[in-house]
């Protein structure tokens, strides 16, 4: 805005190239995720019924330290969701959307996750339905839930160019219709952001609503091993952990990240990250060192057209 105002005084609109009236627009233009949230509650009473966790009552509202800015949390269950949550950061440099959906044990459906992270420039996005099981060499478990859905994947696959390289291990945790994408931030690239989020979430509530709830004891607790390991994964490498603990401390960021983000990696399961991930251990034991990690790969999307997986140097 600021732009616009000192240009205007100096310079007629005419005499505006149009790399400044497009880097101008880009500073008017902000985003707001809570249309994404409401849209999906929305959507989800259509399908189930949903109820207030527990975890809202101390999970609603935080103020970043520097009292700039808002973080607000929403918490569900429903009959088939352990978790529904969201995490929304507004404040004056960025807009972060966090909302990720974890099926109760009894259904090997995929994990919903939308991560968003905005500022004036860029976006990081990842929107994936995250499998439970392995989808590269577990065909029956892809092809139960992903193979109808590879050409919705490739429609925004065009739409959104994929990322660059990622952490390699992340690449495990997607599916082969997964949205990991960076762009600069402009209002047809949020609309189009809005409809993917709608369209996948679309998908996933027919997925789970369809889902036939599993009895067979041993597999309840494969998925349960299985959410537990996403959650030790996530709650430990979260690439969204430096800005919380920037925002609200490194004792707040450490209990927001477990017992509300990732509530379930204390209570799940017992195996520790080293324990799921042993290649990934560094020399001196820290899975929190630098060093530690495996590495960035995927430089493209590694699923072809037909969604089969085409990445190299996988670690399973
Ligand atoms: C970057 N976020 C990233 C990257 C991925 C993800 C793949 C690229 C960098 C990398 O691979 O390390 C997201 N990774 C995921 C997700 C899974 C995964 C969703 O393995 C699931 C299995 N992002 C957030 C939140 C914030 C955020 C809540 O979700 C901020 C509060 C920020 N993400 C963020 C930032 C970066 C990033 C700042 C760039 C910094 C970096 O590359 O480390």
């Amino acid at each position: 805005v600021s732009a616009t105002k000192t240009s205007s005084c100096c310079v007629s609109t005419r005499d505006l190239s149009r790399a400044t009236l497009s880097s101008i627009s880009t500073r008017i233009f902000s985003v707001s995720y809570r249309k994404f949230v409401d849209f999906a509650l929305d959507e989800t009473t259509r399908h189930t019924r949903l109820f207030s966790s527990p975890l809202q009552e101390k999970y609603n509202s935080l103020k970043p330290k520097d009292g700039k800015g808002e973080i607000s949390m929403l918490s569900f269950e429903a009959p088939e969701i352990r978790h529904l949550r969201s995490l929304i950061i507004e404040t004056e440099t960025m807009q972060v959307l966090d909302f990720t959906v974890f099926p109760r044990a009894e259904y090997d459906v995929p994990i919903f996750c939308a991560n968003f992270f905005t500022t004036a420039r860029t976006n990081i996005v990842v929107l994936d339905l995250n499998p439970l099981h392995d989808v590269i060499n577990q065909r029956d478990y892809k092809e139960k839930y992903f193979k109808s859905l590879i050409p919705l994947g490739l429609k925004y696959a065009e739409l959104f160019p994929w990322g660059g390289k990622l952490t390699s291990e992340s690449i495990k945790f997607f599916s082969p219709i997964v949205i990991w994408t960076k762009f600069s931030s402009s209002p047809q690239k949020y609309e189009t952001l809005y409809s993917a989020f709608r369209d996948y979430y679309k998908v996933w509530l027919e997925l789970i609503s369809k889902a036939i709830k599993e009895t067979d004891e041993s597999r309840i607790s494969q998925n349960l091993e299985a959410q537990h390991r996403y959650l030790v994964w996530r709650a430990e490498k979260d690439p969204g952990q430096g800005v919380l603990k920037k925002l609200i401390g490194e004792t707040l960021a450490k209990d927001l990240l477990r017992s509300f983000l990732f509530n379930g990696v204390d209570e799940l399961g017992s195996k520790t990250f080293n324990d799921y991930f042993p290649h990934y251990c560094p020399k001196d034991g820290d899975p929190n060192n630098k060093g530690s990690i495996v590495g960035k790969s995927f430089e493209n999307r590694p699923w072809d057209e037909r969604g089969e997986f085409v990445g190299e140097g996988i670690i399973l």
